[in-house]
């Protein structure tokens, strides 16, 4: 695709309110995971921008930070989307009553969000570490709100090719599907991610036209 243009909105669901979350029937997909696993260098390597902020440091966003692009391709027109990095877990400075905050925040983000139906989830997986029970937990609290969710092994350009195989096959036996492996840092498999969320966001939107 090509990113026609790609900005920072806003950042909603303070406290864990609806406040700031859309819901104009653009499609959203919701970037999930530990802090540090790369949700916003991807919402970066999608935009091909840098919009979102990224750190070192883990445990830095506490809001749901919302980005909406113009894109073309994937079919005829200009469309848009929007791009959540929510809060990640695994990592709470102030322990136990700051991660019921960031829980709080991505419970809030769905509510909203998902109330709207065109809702897709990219749960970001360390290709490195396959095995967390964090990211399993995550996987099905999301699935439990009725949501899809793709899981996306995140950093593989760290990996040597017998630990990708290895890794791969890991997280298809634990989440029961295939994981769509990316780096995007070296930017492999961004355009196998992006057809992904095209795929998904235009469904989205010719099911609001065929409501209407
Ligand atoms: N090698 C490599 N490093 C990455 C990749 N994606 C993210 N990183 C690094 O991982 C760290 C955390 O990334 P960030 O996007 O801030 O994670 P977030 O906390 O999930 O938003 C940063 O130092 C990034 O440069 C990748 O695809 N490859
Ligand atoms: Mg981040």
């Amino acid at each position: 695709v090509k990113v026609v243009s790609a900005e920072f909105v806003t950042s909603a669901a303070a406290g864990g309110t609806t406040s700031g979350v859309p819901h104009d029937g653009l499609p959203q997909v919701a970037m999930v995971g530990r802090s540090n696993v790369g949700k916003s260098t991807l919402i970066n390597a999608l935009a091909r921008r840098p919009i979102a902020r990224t750190s070192a440091a883990p445990g830095k966003t506490r809001l749901a930070n919302i980005y909406r692009l113009a894109v073309e391709g994937h079919g005829p027109g200009q469309w848009s989307l929007y791009l959540v990095d929510l809060p990640g877990y695994g990592y709470a400075r102030g322990g136990a009553a700051a991660a019921d905050e960031l829980k709080a925040v991505a419970d809030a983000y769905f509510r909203e969000a998902a109330a709207g139906a065109r809702v897709s989830v990219l749960l970001l997986v360390d290709s490195r570490h396959p095995r967390l029970e964090s990211d399993r937990q995550a996987h099905g609290w999301v699935e439990s709100l009725g949501l899809e969710v793709l899981v996306v092994a995140t950093k593989i350009d760290k990996l040597s090719r017998a630990d990708r195989t290895r890794n791969l096959r890991e997280l298809e036996r634990i989440f029961g599907k295939p994981a769509l492996a990316v780096s995007a840092e070296r930017g492999e498999g961004m355009d196998e991610l992006w057809k992904t969320i095209a795929s998904k966001a235009r469904a989205a939107e010719r099911s609001l036209r065929a409501d209407e």
